[in-house]
């Protein structure tokens, strides 16, 4: 049996590397498995250059690494018309209509955060691309982790975060049925805040730019301390920043990383990609129930509890 000649070349020391050698439209073989799966725990976000995938063929890749999201959380608009296990990343219009993703991925976050069960990883594959812009970038979320002073990560061992879909940058400019669509699929989820990956047995510390509060603190001490974990997960040491290629699959491991798509490019000129989730190994979420009462001392009971 022929062997493939396997190369693992890093981009950079927080996250990202290239792997050449592989056609990801064939079967893998075991033993390339084996290493693709190696690398994407040591180097979090996979680039596989020069890839022709249809969809089927993305979705075969895809399911090596585990079981694919059902996509429940998504506006079916936005999903591949024949395979739902597809999103669609595209800023086309069609028939006078903007996509409902057409500014997907703009602020700090980890896929579907606002569902109870967060997404494992993703393998995004590039279909068409702007001339210039329209980077991605990832935050290696272990190494934000491991550099906090111990006092904060202990502050943070107990804590749990409110995840909120509205948070989403430009939700607002989408059209009103994917806005209500997203809202109503996706009520506000509470996740811990750190995570241990179930791999690698690393730290990892879950906020990112759609988190509107921290469990049992107010709207100002969430604020400070959301903005002081972002800044600091997203320092330009702890970030990858890919430069699409036309062909380009990246697969990434949510489980430790959050990433942002840049809106740095002329809108006029196509920009499509292809996204199958991986769903997530565990239901770490609880919706946060809204107090629903009239008696104001529970209400103010209860608000002091969550807000
Ligand atoms: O379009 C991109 O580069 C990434 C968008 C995004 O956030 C995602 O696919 O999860
Ligand atoms: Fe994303």
């Amino acid at each position: 049996m022929e062997m493939s000649q396997i190369e693992i070349i890093p981009f950079g020391f927080a996250a990202g590397a290239e792997v050449r050698g592989l056609d990801l439209s064939k079967p893998l073989e075991p033993a390339d498995l084996a290493t693709i799966k190696a690398a994407w725990l040591k180097h979090l976000v996979l680039v596989f250059p020069d890839q022709d995938l249809s969809a089927e063929d993305q979705i075969a890749f895809s399911r090596n690494f585990g079981e694919l999201d059902p996509q429940e959380s998504q506006a079916p608009e936005t999903l591949h018309p024949d395979h739902r296990e597809i999103l669609v990343l595209s800023n086309k219009v069609e028939s006078g209509k903007k996509s409902g993703t057409h500014n997907s991925g703009r602020n700090w976050h980890t896929d579907l955060t606002y569902t109870s069960r967060p997404a494992k990883g993703a393998i995004l594959h590039c279909k068409e691309k702007p001339s210039v812009g329209g980077d991605t970038m990832w935050a290696n979320l272990y190494l934000a982790y491991e550099t906090l002073n111990p006092n904060i990560q202990q502050l943070l061992e107990e804590l749990e975060a409110i995840h909120d879909v509205t948070l989403i940058r430009g939700l607002e400019q989408r059209s009103p049925d994917v806005i209500a669509e997203m809202k109503q699929r996706n009520p506000p989820m509470i996740h811990p805040v750190i995570r241990l990956h179930p791999e690698t047995k690393r730290k990892s510390y879950l906020v990112g730019e759609r988190v509107r509060g921290f469990v049992g603190m107010s709207d100002e001490e969430s604020r400070h301390l959301i903005n002081m974990l972002n800044e600091h997960a997203t320092k330009p040491e702890f970030v990858f920043r890919h430069r699409w290629r036309l062909g380009d699959v990246v697969m990434w491991d949510n489980r430790c990383t959050s990433h942002v798509a840049l809106g740095d490019f002329d809108q006029t000129q196509p920009r499509v990609m292809f996204r199958c989730s991986l769903e997530g190994e565990e239901e770490t979420g609880r919706p946060f129930e809204r107090p629903q009462t009239d008696d104001r001392a529970a209400m103010a009971q209860a608000v002091a509890a969550v807000s």
